[in-house]
């Protein structure tokens, strides 16, 4: 099977795993190739920690890209995830314009709240830039609060949510593919996507555990991505890398004190090598 590329945009959170720490080990689990362009560079992610040190790429952005440009690199995916300043949003859109060919899958993962709130330094206008940025992309994941604050909703009703569907729709007049994660239920939490050419929805619905899971999006975007630019269906990328997920917070709650902060997800990579020689036979 030919060995694809993807070029991940996100921050690098040194100590946190999420972002490209957690980019990374699951697309290469994949069995493809992750070329990583950094927006930021963090002591840590932005959730819980105080003090953490933002280093903002906005220089290197351009002069990364005008290199790759001057060796002819291409992408069969591009993936954004968390980018960090509306400069830097600006800068990822003349990347999509620049690198984006016709059988590039343009996936964003919008990463600006999560549990009814903005990170930590983001807010309305960088809600505005992202949202412009989504009508670039062929499938965005936005979690329920993003997917609220993207809907002009309030984000602070994302665990009362009863037209689902409908926030769906609304958000296919930005993006064809709406996948949207951590939807609440009574003693379940789902992920819902919505294809806008066949008008059909999928659901992968799993138990519910106390607390917040740092970095469980960027794992299931990550994922997702990896599983779909390699052949795997929309559906199918959506329910497996969902169960990945389920797996990694099953596994981190034996430590759950010691890993408040990430997910244990390198002891459930093994399931995404399973899954990609699934697809190699497949095809
Ligand atoms: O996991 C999402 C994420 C990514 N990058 C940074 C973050 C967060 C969530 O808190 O702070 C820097």
């Amino acid at each position: 099977m030919k060995q694809k590329r993807l070029v991940t945009i996100q921050d690098l959170s040194c100590f946190g795993k999420c972002s490209i720490t957690a980019a990374l080990p699951v697309i290469s689990a994949l069995g493809t190739e992750a070329v990583v362009l950094p927006t930021a560079v963090l002591s840590t992610h932005t959730g819980e920690f105080l003090n953490y040190t933002f280093h903002p790429l906005e220089n290197e952005f351009d002069r990364i890209s005008a290199h790759w440009a001057s060796l002819k690199i291409e992408f069969d995916a591009i993936y954004v995830g968390y980018i960090g300043s509306v400069t830097l949003i600006n800068a990822v859109s003349r990347f999509i314009d620049r690198f984006k060919k016709e059988n590039t899958v343009v996936f964003i993962d919008p990463a600006m709240a999560d549990n009814g709130k903005f990170y930590s330094g983001l807010g309305k206008d960088y809600a505005n830039a992202l949202s412009s940025l989504c009508t670039k992309a062929d499938i965005i994941s936005p979690n329920i609060t993003e997917a609220m604050i993207l809907s002009g909703l309030n984000p602070e009703d994302y665990k009362n949510v009863t037209d689902i569907k409908e926030i769906c729709k609304k958000l296919s007049s930005l993006c064809d593919n709406v996948i949207i994660t951590g939807v609440h239920k009574k003693d379940t939490i789902s992920t819902i996507a919505y294809q806008k050419s066949t008008s059909s929805f999928t659901q992968a619905e799993k138990p519910i555990y106390d607390g917040v899971f740092y970095g469980a999006g960027d794992l299931f975007a990550s994922a997702f991505i990896g599983m779909y630019v390699n052949g795997a269906s929309l559906s199918d990328a959506v329910t497996n890398a969902s169960a990945f997920v389920n797996d990694c917070i099953i596994k981190t709650l034996d430590e759950r004190e010691k890993y408040w902060y990430g997910l244990k997800f390198e002891q459930s990579l093994h399931l995404l090598c399973d899954y990609y020689q699934k697809l190699r036979c497949d095809k």
